[in-house]
């Protein structure tokens, strides 16, 4: 809202389901996610500093302004670069996990799709191929209520639910509740299980509540009531997993409220460090010669002409 950045996506409501599901793969296992999904680099310790940079586009980002902010991409921590086209990264996962297992390899695949995108053919085409060759993947759908203004049921058509879409493939399919972290955990674990084990591809269907805006070029007021959010029977993911640890005796208010400050001090002091490496429109950018790097092994000559004519 600062002009900091040209565009985000919050993932508010939605915690649970990607922490909680990084947290049952295992080194060298690769998610194919979508932008609902920055859990998975933030529960895997990813740089949180380096996320910023990526959203401020700065001359710190790994990915030098190329990819639209939350964007994210980063091999070593097992997430495959997000592509805008949704639902392309259903099939780039069946087919990551299919050379996975050619290879003998022990590694995994894990897809992401949310409600609306499985209306897209991609989301079919993955299916047929998992279920043919028993693809060593783990299929998840996050069920967040909303594709932007678009509520779940027209995506699910005649289906009862999303995870029954999966069966029609002889896909064990599962639906958990999105918001219980340790529910989410515990589905994630046996899927992530049985695809190493050879036992072939899961569909899990995740049901939370988009609390958020779609992105910050979004209102949703203009489609829903305000106050749907406050009503989703599911409640937050993170107030529920902190009353369960003081239910426990393990957890708690003082030293939530405590985890709480440290956080925010962690973040504010990423920012800071982020700002230093410039924004959208102030301090340090990408070259110009950026650009033109990266993409190529041997650059063809109308590139090699455009970047001398930049002057780069
Ligand atoms: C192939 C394709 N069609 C349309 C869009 C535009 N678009 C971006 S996000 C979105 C809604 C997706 O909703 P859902 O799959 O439920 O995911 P969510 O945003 O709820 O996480 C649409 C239609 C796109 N990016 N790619
Ligand atoms: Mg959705």
């Amino acid at each position: 809202r600062q002009g900091k950045t040209s565009f985000y996506m919050q993932h508010l409501g939605e915690e649970a389901v990607a922490c909680a599901f990084r947290k049952a793969l295992a080194p060298g296992d690769m998610n194919f996610p979508t932008y609902r999904q920055a859990g998975l680099l933030i529960a895997d310790g990813y740089p949180m500093v380096t996320m910023m940079n990526q959203i401020y586009s700065n001359e710190a980002d790994p990915l030098k302004g190329r990819q639209l902010p939350v964007m994210y991409s980063s091999k070593e921590h097992g997430f495959f670069s997000i592509s805008g086209n949704l639902a392309t990264q259903y099939i780039q996962a069946v087919g990551w996990a299919m050379a996975s297992a050619i290879s003998n390899d022990s590694r995994i695949a894990a897809a992401w799709i949310g409600d609306g995108s499985t209306a897209e053919s991609d989301f079919h085409s993955a299916l047929v191929f998992a279920s043919t060759y028993k693809a060593p993947v783990v299929l998840n759908v996050v069920n967040n209520q909303w594709a932007i203004s678009t509520f779940q049921g027209i995506a699910r058509g005649g289906s009862g639910t999303l995870a029954a879409r999966g069966l029609g493939f002889g896909i064990p399919s599962l639906r958990v509740d999105g918001n219980d972290y340790l529910a989410v955990h515990a589905v994630a674990k046996w899927a992530a299980e049985r695809a190493r084990s050879n036992l072939g591809p899961t569909l899990v269907e995740y049901v939370t509540y988009r609390a958020g805006a779609h992105s910050s070029s979004d209102d949703p007021s203009a489609y829903r009531p305000k106050t749907e959010s406050d009503a989703w029977p599911l409640g937050d993911p993170i107030v529920r997993l902190k009353n369960h640890l003081i239910a426990l005796g393990v957890w708690s208010d003082e030293r939530h409220a405590q985890a709480e400050a440290e956080i925010l001090d962690t973040v504010i002091a990423a920012q800071k460090e982020a700002e230093s490496h410039g924004t959208l429109h102030a301090g340090g950018k990408p070259s110009t010669r950026d650009m033109f790097e990266g993409l190529y092994a041997e650059m063809p000559p109308h590139l090699r002409r455009q970047r001398q004519q930049a002057g780069v």
